[in-house]
């Protein structure tokens, strides 16, 4: 697409680069989260008969993935003057959220996809029925990881830790991906108007980068305010991110993307470029990422925050080719 905000000097440097320490740092955690704990199940080890349960959750998780959403929450957090300890729990379940909302939305009952991060998606690999509790037991897990593993302190108090473990579950429910995915089956080759369109991607994709972006903030002990502005530019970045993701859909290969393209055409998918065209897409897109780079950059100046990586991550996603 090549809609360069704001070229600068660090835009050249890759995300995977520029993001490393924070991709590994997930990486790493995700990894230990989905190891099983020893002795903790009836029968455990080599005689776990729910191995391959374990397999197909780390198969989804763990391997591939930008990690946008949890790179999304901890420079978040280190912006607002919070330490990577403070929200790394809360970065790996969105992973895991995200995730499961991947291995679910590839199931023949939804979008019915073989190939996701590129590989077979998890019901080809593993089954449909193993996909579905794989899922099933991501959801669980993820909100457990946030009140177990979050250390409290004099800066994060229980109560913040209870106002996300909140957020979490509208964001992931009736205000965020499962009305979002809804609307989207349920408006499959049917007339849509903008407003349902907004309403898709703002719940389908944009909750999600509202919580991590909401998430980040809030555990790193700052202001309510900075907490709203830090809420409404991840909000923004979301609903970007699937407006390009529609324009790559039509624009990019399956080679590139990891997934299968060109399904948003073949399915009569409610998007962004079939309503109001490719270029406008793009233009819409590109205003939500100046709009929300300039609101942060006033919060900077304002509460003195340091907000350059979250300008990066915003500019990489109206950049993105993948
Ligand atoms: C969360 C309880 C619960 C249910 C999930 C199936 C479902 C309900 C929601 C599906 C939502 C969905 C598939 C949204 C699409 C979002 C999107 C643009 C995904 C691609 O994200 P990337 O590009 O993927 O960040 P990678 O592979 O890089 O992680």
């Amino acid at each position: 697409m090549g809609n360069s905000v704001s070229p600068s000097p660090a835009q050249v440097m890759p995300y995977e680069e520029l993001f490393e320490s924070a991709i590994e740092q997930v990486n790493q955690r995700l990894s230990e989260y989905l190891t099983p704990v020893a002795g903790e199940t009836l029968l455990s080890g080599d005689h776990d008969p729910a191995k391959g349960l374990w397999e197909a959750m780390r198969y989804s998780t763990l391997d591939g993935g930008k990690r946008i959403r949890s790179v999304l929450t901890l420079e978040t957090c280190l912006a607002c003057g919070g330490s990577v300890e403070q929200v790394l729990p809360t970065a790996c379940a969105i992973e895991m959220i995200h995730a499961q909302s991947l291995i679910h939305d590839d199931l023949p009952c939804m979008d019915n996809d073989e190939l996701r991060r590129g590989k077979p998606t998890l019901h080809i690999a593993h089954g449909e029925s193993t996909a579905v509790l794989a899922g099933d037991a991501l959801i669980a897990m993820a909100f457990g990881l946030i009140s177990k593993h979050t250390p409290v302190s004099e800066k994060l108090s229980p109560q913040r830790i209870l106002d996300v473990l909140t957020e979490f579950s509208r964001a992931t429910s009736v205000i965020g991906l499962v009305n979002g995915q809804y609307v989207d089956i349920e408006y499959e080759g049917k007339q849509y108007t903008t407003d349902i369109l907004d309403y898709i991607h703002t719940y389908k994709t944009g909750a999600l980068f509202k919580f991590s972006a909401f998430a980040g903030a809030k555990l790193s002990g700052v202001d309510n305010t900075v907490v709203e502005t830090m809420t409404e530019f991840g909000s923004k970045l979301g609903l970007a991110f699937q407006i390009v993701d529609d324009v790559l859909d039509i624009q990019s290969s399956t080679e590139t993307m990891g997934k299968t393209v060109g399904k948003d055409v073949m399915q009569e998918k409610a998007t962004y470029p079939a309503l109001h065209g490719v270029e406008a897409s793009q233009q819409k897109a590109q205003q939500l990422i100046e709009d929300a780079i300039e609101q942060i950059r006033e919060c900077a100046r304002q509460h003195n925050l340091q907000v350059d990586s979250l300008i990066r991550l915003a500019e990489f996603i109206n950049t993105r080719i993948s």
